[in-house]
């Protein structure tokens, strides 16, 4: 199906004008539309859900209208809360998705206007204020009832299961990359046990469970183009409960690089102590629930979760690339490098990181 034949499932009013993917993300397929509507013109962003990584869409919609209902009945009054939340725009027939005749579910937002995704935040204000947007989210949704969302991927930040598919990957080696990789597996078995710390401590009930976002890459986040304030938190498909150190991670490693994830010339690869502050510095700020323990991890938090990101991207690089998207061959194996590189540099500047 077209993208103009499946948006007529959708309650938009007007005139199907154009479509355009967008390839920002890894994970899901990504459309701009534009539509001409009686106020002029108006663009959604239409999505197909990945079913390989996603195996309940119903669920992930189901939570994804929880949080948002959630998180806009607490910005009634806000005049610009249309462009601080997500909104799910229903089908026709009154669901929050539309499914194709391949099985294949699609939804559809409105799309945030004088909005930005950066790849690289500009300078430290930036960063601060992205920490404490993730602080606010956190915060927003602090009174939501956890055993209320599904858990759309399990284990996602398990770090003892993404050994074991690793371990997995490496036994199977169906494309024969398996020698090619062994400084680098030998660099993250090293770090096997330090990786499992976030994890464990939330099993162990050390670290809180919260309402997370648990895909705060630098890219998921909306800044608006006219103030240059945070907006809004998008790609909710993996909101569930965790610890909030999975968010300051995923921000710290994101943020904090001085090259793109996937940057082959490693020499550039540096984390930038004054953003990864920065970002502490505003999540902090908001963020006035923390314990001691969850304290204790912060900047811990950003190795961790570059680590895991280094273990993923590696396990699909043996795997044969079946779940990222990429553009390239060895796409997968230049981001698990990078993150490597991040993670060495991130460890000899510790003591700046823990401030
Ligand atoms: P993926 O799961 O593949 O990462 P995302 O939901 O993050 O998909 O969307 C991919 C990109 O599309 C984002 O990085 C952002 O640039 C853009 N985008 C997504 N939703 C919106 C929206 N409602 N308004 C404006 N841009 C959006
Ligand atoms: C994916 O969907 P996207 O591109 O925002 C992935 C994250 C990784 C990230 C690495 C559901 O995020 O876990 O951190 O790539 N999302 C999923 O860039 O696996
Ligand atoms: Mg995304």
């Amino acid at each position: 199906m077209t993208p103009e034949t499946l948006l007529e499932k959708f309650t938009i009013p007007g005139t199907f004008l154009a479509s355009k993917a967008n390839t920002q993300g890894h994970i899901n397929s990504t459309f701009v539309c534009s539509f001409l509507e009686s106020g002029g013109r108006k663009r959604y962003i239409l999505q197909k859900i990945n079913r390989l990584v996603f195996h309940h869409p119903e669920e992930v919609m189901e939570n994804i209208l929880l949080v948002t209902n959630w998180i806009r009945r607490q910005l009634k009054d806000d005049p610009e809360a249309d462009r601080k939340s997500l909104c799910v725009i229903p089908s026709r027939e009154g669901k929050p998705y539309v499914v194709d005749e391949e099985g294949g579910y699609w939804r559809v937002y409105p799309f945030i206007e004088r909005s930005k995704a950066y790849e690289k935040l500009a300078d430290a204000r930036k960063a601060y204020q992205f920490g404490s947007a993730v602080g606010r989210f956190h915060n927003l949704l602090s009174t939501l009832d956890g055993h209320r969302l599904s858990e759309t991927i399990p284990h996602f930040h398990d770090m003892g299961m993404r050994y074991r598919q690793l371990e997995a990957a490496m036994r199977r080696d169906p494309k024969g990359r398996l020698a090619t990789v062994g400084d680098e597996i030998g660099f993250l078995m090293e770090r096997r046990r330090r990786g499992c710390v976030l994890w464990d401590g939330m099993e162990q009930g050390v670290l809180p469970l919260h309402i997370t976002h648990n895909d705060t890459k630098l890219d998921n986040v909306l800044f608006d183009e006219d103030s240059g304030e945070v907006l809004c938190l998008i790609d909710l498909d993996t909101v569930m409960p965790g610890t909030v150190l999975f968010d300051t991670g995923d921000m710290l490693r994101t943020a904090s690089n001085t090259a793109e994830e996937d940057e082959r010339d490693l020499e550039k690869v540096d984390c930038d102590t004054g953003l990864f502050q920065a970002i502490l510095a505003g999540y902090q700020d908001e963020a006035t629930f923390l314990t001691g323990s969850e304290r204790s991890l912060l900047a811990e938090s950003g190795i961790i979760m570059t680590q895991i990101m280094a273990v993923r991207f590696l396990s699909d690089y043996l795997a044969g690339d079946v779940y990222y998207h990429i553009d390239r061959p060895g796409h997968n194996l230049d981001r698990a490098r990078c993150q490597i590189a991040l993670i060495r540099a991130m460890e000899a500047k510790r003591s700046l990181l823990h401030g």
